[in-house]
């Protein structure tokens, strides 16, 4: 049997369809015995695992890991099972092995690290599992080679969604995953494309994808969306594409497929890529069920915006935030602020780019992330790898230091100044109580209204130091941070 893994990345009320198992899952689905454990579903996932490993005879525990929270129960279910079961592989997939191979590889409880698109890869690395092939011949593997050395095999070419089976949901407590939400009362999520064609040097993507993307068919993500609005109720969805519109004829076959499904649903777009849509297409995407999208804007400066590499200007995402208020869609703007070569200037930019987006589009939610950096990627801002020393395990990976780092809180880099970041994180909270998500469904009206009025003084005349009752009054409403959240 093989075991699929998905530590626990989210609190219950944010559980979502743990998408990467499901799309390893379809590849197995009437070829392997496996199942599924899932820590988003499961309080208790090591103890299930460990049942599991002591009674079945598995032949692989595949874990699929994303930087962040996910990796404390990743490491922590790893190491008991590997102490317990040392005869059993384990392999780890996902955006961490992805980004950081190598410190995959330091651990003592992983044997394996999977890059990229991981369906075909896991399929041969089971067969070499079996001897029916080497380690060396599979595309996108990473594994110990002698004397502790790091073997890393050619990366995999990639193939779009339609390569591939369904997602198995009969093989998940599937209505568990769908939750209410600012988009309907049960939302469940989809991927429909793999990958993304830019370059932007903040970005982890890349490193597990390269710089490319494929699309499923409009007809194919009609088929699986019909099939979650009648067998689970969905009547919402959010998209986790990283460019849910990359072409305007395949959106408009999309979104004539999409229309009779009567969905509500978010997604994430690009800025210039939407702007050279027509009016026609973008209130086609509104009749088909569209209310917020999420646009990386990045920067208030364009100085920033080309150290990004994000091909972009500052005087377009003002364009699209006017424009896309005719259409009744909310654009969910985010920044990544701190550019080392001057994170005060580009603090101060910033802040001030986003009070002129407030006052064109007030409606606009407001995303903001100090800059983290991702290693390797030297075309972003000079080579920062020479600033920092990444952990070398995953166990150091899980410290409160970088787990702050991962989660964009505090990442600590040399180059900014506490102060800086302590600006940002004022100025965030006022926007934020200025202007409460409208994707926060538990928040109660006082609570609403409470932030509004005990933050528009301070917004008006731009005070953002020492919110302190701000941050008394988000707590006691728990207003929820579409930046940890959302994505
Ligand atoms: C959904 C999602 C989430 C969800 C998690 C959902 C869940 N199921 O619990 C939530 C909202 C919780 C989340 C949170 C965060 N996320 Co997130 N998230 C995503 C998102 C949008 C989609 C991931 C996904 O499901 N894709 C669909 C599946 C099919 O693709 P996949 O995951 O890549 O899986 C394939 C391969 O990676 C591989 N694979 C994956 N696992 C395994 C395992 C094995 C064994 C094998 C063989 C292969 C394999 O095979 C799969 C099929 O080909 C991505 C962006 C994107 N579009 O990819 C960001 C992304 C992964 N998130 C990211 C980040 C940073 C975070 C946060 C740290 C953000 C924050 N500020 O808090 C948090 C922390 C996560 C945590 N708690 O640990 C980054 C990671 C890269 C980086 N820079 O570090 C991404 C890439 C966004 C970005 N562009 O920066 N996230």
């Amino acid at each position: 049997m093989i075991v699929l893994y998905h530590p626990r990345a989210a609190k219950p009320r944010n559980r979502r369809f743990p998408l990467s198992i499901l799309s390893l899952a379809a590849v197995l689905e009437g070829h392997e015995e496996y199942m599924i454990v899932d820590g988003n579903a499961d309080a208790n996932e090591t103890d299930t695992l460990l049942r599991l490993l002591g009674t079945e005879k598995v032949e692989l525990l595949a874990v699929s890991v994303m930087p962040g929270p996910q990796m404390i129960p990743a490491v922590e279910t790893c190491r008991q099972l590997r102490a317990r079961y040392p005869g059993i592989p384990i392999v780890w997939g996902g955006y961490f092995p992805s980004i950081y191979a190598d410190t995959v590889l330091n651990a003592s409880y992983v044997d394996f690290a999977i890059r990229g698109q991981g369906e075909e890869t896991l399929l041969e690395l089971l067969e070499a599992l079996r001897g029916k092939r080497t380690c060396e011949s599979v595309r996108g593997l990473s594994f110990k080679g002698s004397a502790g050395s790091h073997r890393h095999n050619p990366e995999r070419p990639m193939k779009g969604p339609d390569a591939f089976p369904w997602s198995p949901f009969h093989r998940i407590p599937a209505d568990q995953y769908v939750r209410p939400s600012f988009f309907g009362r049960r939302t469940a999520v989809h991927q429909a494309s793999i990958g993304c064609p830019f370059q932007c040097g903040f970005c982890g993507v890349i490193s597990a994808y390269g710089s490319l993307q494929k699309m499923e068919s409009p007809a194919r993500t009609e088929a699986i969306l019909r099939h979650l609005v009648q067998n689970y109720g969905v009547d919402s969805i959010q998209f986790y594409d990283n460019n849910f519109f990359l072409q305007e004829d395949h959106t408009r076959e999309q979104m004539e497929r999409l229309s009779p499904l009567g969905l509500g649903w978010w997604c994430e777009a690009r800025i210039d890529l939407m702007l050279r849509y027509s009016d026609d297409t973008f209130a086609r995407i509104r009749r088909a069920g569209c209310k917020m999208i999420f646009f990386g804007a990045e920067s208030g400066s364009n100085w920033v915006l080309e150290d990004m590499n994000k091909q972009l200007k500052t005087e377009q995402t003002l364009e699209l935030a006017q424009r896309i208020r005719q259409f009744d869609i909310i654009p969910e703007f985010s920044f990544v602020v701190g550019n080392p070569k001057d994170p005060e200037r580009d603090t101060t930019e910033c802040l001030g780019f986003i009070r002129t987006i407030k006052k064109i589009n007030p409606a606009s939610e407001i995303i903001i992330y100090p800059y983290t950096p991702v290693p390797q990627r030297e075309r972003m801002y000079g080579n920062v790898e020479d600033q920092i020393e990444f952990p070398a395990t995953p166990d150091e990976w899980t410290t409160e230091r970088w787990q702050n780092f991962a989660i964009r809180k505090d990442p600590r880099n040399p180059w900014a100044k506490p102060s800086t970041l302590r600006r940002l994180d004022d100025f965030r909270l006022v926007v934020s109580s200025r202007w409460p998500t409208v994707q926060d469904l538990r928040l109660p009206a006082w609570g609403r209204g409470g932030l509004q009025a005990l933050s528009a003084w301070r917004y008006r005349l731009g005070f953002y130091a020492f919110p302190y009752e701000l941050k008394l009054m988000q707590r006691l409403t728990e207003l929820r941070k579409p930046e940890a959240e959302s994505l």
